[in-house]
């Protein structure tokens, strides 16, 4: 019926404007992209999309607020700094991110021990900043998730004073516990916890005459979630910032939310020696306990309440942070009697089970084991990096960073990019003692502090080459820049015929074709060294990333993976790499099958290929197609100009 109205329309428009070449063209060019079954109408249509919500394929970008810009030249980032920075997000293709936490905090972790969960903190903004970044953001097609820490307060907030003081509405909102005495009648913790900062979990309140357990820093007391009004407290948190506008919340260390409830030992690990390392006991009675899983259900009941209520229909999502077992991970999308958590366990594999050591066959495995167990019907994250691990390029070598993108960009799912990645920035190591500021890497000592510390990848953004690397105007900035900025920035990467920053965004712009969107997948070892991966979806192209993961360059035989084709076309090609954006590269054809067709990778990097069914660059495709929906547009307003000048009875069709 639409396509019959606007053949009509542009009849009667040319009837009365122009000669019949015209018609015909106007009309064909109209047919072309309306009509089904074309190869062509496949870059138009997305009424028969299956429905992909805004979350289940996002780019999620996260924000180190300290260190991303500092708009007032303190030398800490803060909100405006990001405001700032939207537009950059906005041109990347990012259209989600999640935000370090924002609110009050002394600082001790930072921000990570909060002292007020509705305030800001005040060296990064007040809440009219907030309210600033929320509109701007949403102006601009982006969605603020912010960073939800339930698992403990600050020794600051006013829940803990009154809890050491025996406020009775407050008495048993943390984990409060008496201590034993040991044979020489000295009081000692009630057991044998351990931080996971080092050293014991409990730490003694003279006021109170009491332990208050501590998972990660002293000042950082854990909130007890068996007592209701906890429960409801933090309920009443997420309903404030969700009515402030945000989409939903990274909830940070979840699976520390419960312990025992009798104070048992934890058993030893027979790992280490030394009696204050985390590493010294196995946390069966701290960590994943059953009630966790209660907990995150009861927050994605009440998201779900939350988005049903309102009439933008947005789904509110979580995303949960738990270095865990993936059969615990896969109950938090959905047990198995169908009950549903969260949408995003964080799926922490590529940091925690792969490095530069690992061959193109644990890459592979990697990837099948997330989807071998996850439920069916949810969709797949994987976490590049965040600020809590060390960078990609550091974790991988600087040589991967472009084909570390291409893999978690081509991957079927959501991505998670740490701010900075997309240029492949690196940790800056070297920060001396004296610079040091995170807690594990203070405890460590300074002899130890380096191989624990976080700081290296929490180092200012490097927006360009100025000084601090444009990232403020202080003296001096709360972490060290890392001086690689120099070479190592945004604005030089911007300006680069090549860059990292040029990759990812072209990786970013292929993401929006159907075939990623929702492509089937596959992956497979093309050999120890390299691997590839296939999205196919009917009717579009095929996409091929392939990743070389060893330091030798490889020639690659893709006839078997590939099966068919005779040309494949280069989508997106690293900095380093030997290929172009564009360039066609033809296999032989199959009697010539004694000249198999053999694909160069140089060491550590990869190619995003695609092949049918037009055979022109999905790049140039999308671009096209952005064209044809203006020409669309300049059509349908000069039909309607032309229906309100003439009417309809007027029309002598011909
Ligand atoms: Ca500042
Ligand atoms: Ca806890």
């Amino acid at each position: 019926m639409r396509l019959a109205a606007i053949v009509a329309g542009v009849k009667m428009f040319a009837a009365q404007q122009l000669n019949r070449a015209t018609q015909l063209i106007l009309i064909c060019s109209l047919l072309w992209i309306e009509a089904p079954g074309l190869s062509m109408s496949s870059l138009v249509s997305s009424q028969t999309e299956d429905f992909i919500d805004w979350w289940q394929h996002a780019v999620f970008y996260q924000i180190y607020p300290r260190s991303f810009k500092d708009s007032n030249g303190d030398g800490i980032g803060d909100l405006q700094g990001i405001i700032s920075k939207l537009p950059y997000l906005a041109e990347t293709g990012i259209t989600a991110t999640w935000l370090s936490p924002i609110f009050q905090s002394p600082m001790v972790d930072f921000g990570y021990d909060i002292s007020d969960y509705r305030a800001i903190q005040p060296e990064y903004g007040s809440m009219a900043d907030f309210d600033q970044l929320v509109h701007k953001a949403s102006s601009l097609g982006i969605k603020i998730i912010l960073d939800f820490v339930p698992n403990h307060s600050s020794d600051q907030h006013e829940w803990f004073k009154k809890s050491v003081a025996r406020d009775p509405v407050y008495e048993n909102f943390y984990v409060w516990a008496d201590g034993k005495k040991n044979e020489q009648g000295i009081l000692q913790p009630p057991n044998n916890w351990l931080s996971v900062f080092y050293g014991s979990a409990w730490e003694w309140n003279e006021q109170r005459q009491q332990y208050y357990l501590h998972q990660f820093t002293k000042e950082q007391p854990d909130l007890n979630y068996r007592n209701p009004a906890v429960v409801q407290a933090m309920d009443e948190v997420l309903l404030f910032w969700l009515n402030k506008g945000v989409a939903g919340f990274r909830i940070d260390a979840v699976n520390h939310l419960y312990e025992r409830e009798d104070l048992a030992d934890e058993p030893l690990s027979g790992k280490t020696a030394d009696p204050l390392s985390y590493e010294y006991t196995k946390h069966v009675h701290t960590k994943d306990l059953p009630e966790v899983l209660a907990m995150v259900q009861h927050w994605r009941q009440l998201l779900d309440d939350y988005s049903a209520k309102h009439p933008d229909g947005v789904t509110r999502i979580m995303m949960t942070e738990a270095y865990a077992d993936l059969h615990v991970l896969m109950d938090y999308y959905e047990t198995a009697d169908g009950v549903r958590g969260s949408q995003m366990p964080f799926n922490f594999h590529f940091i925690t089970d792969v490095d530069c050591d690992s061959d193109a066959r644990d890459f592979v495995y990697n990837v099948e084991k997330w989807l071998i167990y996850m439920p069916r019907g949810h969709a797949a994250n994987w976490v590049m990096g965040n600020h809590d691990n060390p960078r990609v390029a550091s974790r991988f070598g600087s040589a991967s960073v472009d084909a570390m993108n291409m893999l978690l960009l081509t991957l079927p799912g959501i991505a998670v990019t740490y701010n900075g990645e997309e240029l492949g920035m690196e940790d800056y190591r070297e920060i001396s003692w004296e610079d040091t500021v995170d807690p594990p890497a203070r405890n460590a000592g300074k002899k130890d502090y380096k191989k624990v510390s976080r700081d290296p990848e929490r180092t200012p953004f490097q927006w360009s080459n100025a000084s601090n690397a444009g990232f403020s105007t202080a003296a001096k900035t709360w972490l060290p820049v890392n001086p690689n900025y120099l070479g190592l920035n945004l604005a030089a990467q911007q300006e680069a015929a090549r860059s990292h920053y040029k990759v990812y965004k072209a990786l970013i712009e292929l993401r929006k074709l159907p075939t990623l969107r929702r492509g089937r997948f596959s992956i497979e070892p093309l050999s120890r060294a390299v691997f590839a991966l296939r999205r196919t979806l009917k009717d579009y192209e095929t996409i091929v990333t392939i990743i070389n993961v060893s330091a030798k360059e490889q020639l690659i035989n893709l006839t078997d993976f590939i099966n068919g084709p005779h040309k494949l076309i280069v989508e997106v090609a690293g900095v380093e790499s030997t290929y172009n954006p564009g360039d066609f590269l033809f296999m032989a054809s199959s009697h010539k099958s004694d000249k198999n067709w053999q694909l160069q990778l140089s060491p550590f990097t990869g190619l995003v290929l695609s092949h049918g069914p037009v055979g022109m660059s999905a790049q140039r495709r999308l671009l096209l197609k952005q064209i044809i929906k203006s020409f669309n547009v300049v059509l349908v307003a000069l039909l309607m100009y032309n229906l309100w000048r003439h009417k309809w009875t007027k029309v002598n069709f011909n």
